[in-house]
């Protein structure tokens, strides 16, 4: 198929409630949002960069410059065979794995539309519904987090992640563990600790002992080798995020013993092509997978559970409701939780919801033909 049109646009969605991790607080999801049009079939895929450079090195504004100047023109060279096309054609642009994302998305979409078959069909996933957990946020206090644990839990989720970092930690799980002894339950550092620091050695030693699910991202990004030393001390499997950006990475982090579970996020990894590799290449290790989240809206969400139907994602992800972060979403109908903490995947070709323009032109701030 032939581009017939591809544009980008910047849009910035309120949260419901802020979002605060180690690395910042957010009071909205600013992403960039993808419209393709391939032989007259549209596609959507998201690039949500959020607003500034803390999650990764990309933002909003690198997305609209790489996805017109380098991208577009490579995709509009020759016709694309499939959406696993698209990887091969962007391999010349080093980098902006999210800007590559979005935009393989949305040509598995439009894909998907046109052979008339669900994004998880088209990617081979094996699951009509996938099993769902939340990632909550640090509160201003260790009560208003518990609250709001209680809250999700109340919801179906099948296991609640909870975001630490120094000083936000062994306190919160102490009282979480009192109140929620047999809740599953797991924590994400989003890479704020060194071994190097002998007071977050001892903290995530006594982690340890929290009957923790997993815990998440602890060590810097880069840093596979300190992670297989800590792997080696601690019996709570570590899963790997941001140290996870490619394929390659993986299989290093499998050779190391980095790690015991991997998150996979398609817009971390460039996208579904590279996610399912990522996907295979953990279940051929023994190591099971989850689809991670980056707050995104209908569109990117809709994408993350059709990359869950795949068998390997075996635990519980970071796929909530539209309703965690939204007042309104970009899809009808919004993504919903059922009571035993499922999502049932859809079955309508493509993303298999309808997108909501008039929505989308709200929450635009400016939009890029590419
Ligand atoms: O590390 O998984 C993360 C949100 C923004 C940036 C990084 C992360 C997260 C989340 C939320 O944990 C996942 C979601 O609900 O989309
Ligand atoms: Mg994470």
């Amino acid at each position: 198929m032939r581009v017939d049109s591809l544009d980008l646009r910047h849009v910035r969605l309120p949260l419901r409630f802020p979002f605060e991790t180690s690395f910042g607080r957010v009071e909205h999801h600013d992403a960039v949002l993808v419209r393709i049009v391939l032989d007259g079939v549209e596609g959507w895929g998201e690039c949500p960069t959020g607003a500034a450079p803390r999650y990764s090195a990309e933002t909003v504004a690198t997305v609209l410059h790489v996805a017109r100047d380098f991208l577009a023109p490579l995709l509009r060279a020759a016709p694309i065979d499939g959406y696993f096309d698209v990887p091969r054609r962007f391999a010349p642009v080093r980098g902006h794995p999210m800007a590559k994302a979005g935009i393989e998305m949305a040509v598995a979409d439009a894909f998907g539309r046109a052979a008339g078959l669900p994004l998880s069909r088209l990617y081979g996933g094996t699951r009509r519904e996938i099993p769902t957990g939340v990632s909550l946020g640090i509160e201003p206090s260790i009560e208003a987090l518990a609250s709001r644990v209680d809250e999700f839990a109340g919801f179906g989720y099948q296991r609640v992640k909870v975001k630490i970092k120094p000083g936000w930690d062994l306190k919160v799980i102490e009282e979480l563990r009192r109140r929620f002894p047999r809740l599953p339950l797991s924590v994400d550092a989003n890479a704020a600790y060194s071994l190097t620091d002998p007071g977050h050695v001892r903290t995530l030693e006594t982690l340890d002992g929290a009957g923790l699910m997993m815990i998440e991202q602890p060590l810097a990004e880069t840093d596979l080798v300190d992670h297989a030393a800590l792997q080696r001390r601690l019996a709570t499997p570590l899963c790997l995020d941001e140290s996870i950006p490619d394929d390659a990475a993986c299989a290093a982090a499998v050779a190391l013993g980095s790690c015991r579970i991997v998150n996979i996020k398609q817009a971390r990894v460039g996208g579904p092509t590279a996610a399912q590799a990522i996907h295979d290449r953990c279940a051929a290790a023994g190591i099971p997978v989850w689809c991670g989240g980056l707050l995104e809206t209908g569109i990117g969400r809709a994408h993350n559970i059709a990359l869950a139907t795949l068998p390997n994602f075996s635990l519980p992800g970071d796929i909530s409701g539209s309703d965690r972060y939204f007042a309104e979403d970009l899809i009808d109908p919004p993504v919903a939780v059922r009571p035993d903490g499922t999502i049932a995947a859809p079955t309508a070709p493509g993303l298999g919801h309808t997108v909501r323009l008039d929505r989308i032109d709200r929450a635009t701030v400016t939009v890029v033909p590419a």
